[in-house]
């Protein structure tokens, strides 16, 4: 296709970019880390939302060569935070593709050997779908063993099994926003939402909210006990020099 054709092109062209979205811990009112978001803008198509282009890179295997790029991109951004003194952690999407190519773990291991970063401020976002596809756990395991941490993102959206959460070494929860959104206002939804939480807190992990939008929410996941929050509220995914005002200023 010509949307295909041109994601192909699309590195080369300098038409990618890595977008930032702060992840801040309400109790302390501290910006704690950032989730890295591809960005894609074609000269003749505008901006392509990643929830179209990112299934057709997973699908044709480039997810490989643009996963990769983001992953050095974002380290090396964060380096430069490092660097400035905000000393927040990185959290990347990985895809299927990527968990099951096999110098993942090596891949992973350069990048932050490379940007001189510890381990410990990288964070893999896995969603349930891709650990359903992962079949056995032992390449999680050696990715967590370089000492960086996993979060299960879009909890809840996909099987919700507490076999995923058994066999793989989980270290953060991040709750879809369709929770969040749907918690206010109806009941069950926030009582699923409550749930999700206190299984968060039983097993140590530490939990995420995301798409906040409003103080409401926020209310509300803090009388629960979830005091980090990613969303609009603060802030939507932006290129690294805003975030810089964010950082000064506080939230
Ligand atoms: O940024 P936005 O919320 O529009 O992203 C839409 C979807 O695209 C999300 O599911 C997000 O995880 C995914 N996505 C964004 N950037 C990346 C990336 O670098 N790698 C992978 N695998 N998925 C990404
Ligand atoms: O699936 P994943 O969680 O990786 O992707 C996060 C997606 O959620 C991104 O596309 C991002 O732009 C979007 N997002 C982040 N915060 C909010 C929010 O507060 N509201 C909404 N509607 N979307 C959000
Ligand atoms: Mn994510
Ligand atoms: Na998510």
């Amino acid at each position: 296709s010509n949307l295909l054709n041109a994601l192909h092109q699309a590195l080369e062209k300098d038409e990618l970019e890595v977008y930032y979205q702060p992840k801040v811990n309400y109790y302390t009112k501290e910006i704690t880390g950032v989730e890295a978001l591809l960005r894609w803008t074609h000269p003749e198509f505008g901006k392509v939302p990643p929830d179209k282009f990112i299934p057709l890179a997973e699908e044709t295997g480039l997810i490989l060569k643009l996963g990769n790029w983001v992953l050095r991109e974002a380290i090396h951004q964060l380096k430069v935070w490092h660097v400035e003194g905000n000393l927040i952690t990185m959290a990347v999407n990985f895809s299927i593709r990527q968990i099951q190519h096999p110098r993942v773990v090596q891949t992973v291991q350069s990048a932050l050997n490379d940007a001189g970063i510890d381990p410990k401020y990288l964070e893999i976002e896995l969603t349930e779908h891709t650990l359903i596809q992962s079949h056995d756990a032992a390449k999680i395991h050696e990715l967590k063993d370089l000492g960086l941490t996993i979060a299960l993102d879009d909890f809840g959206t996909g099987y919700s099994s507490l076999k995923y959460i058994k066999d793989f070494p989980i270290d953060c929860i991040k709750i879809d926003r369709s929770f969040v959104d749907g918690m206010t206002h109806v009941p069950h939804i926030a009582a699923l939402n409550s749930t999700i939480i206190h299984l968060a807190k039983q097993l140590d992990y530490e939990v995420v909210a995301e798409g906040v939008e409003t103080q409401e929410q926020i209310d509300m996941l803090m009388k629960e006990g979830c005091y980090c929050i990613q969303g609009y509220f603060f802030s939507r995914p932006v290129p690294a020099a805003e975030l810089q005002e964010l950082f000064d200023r506080g939230i």
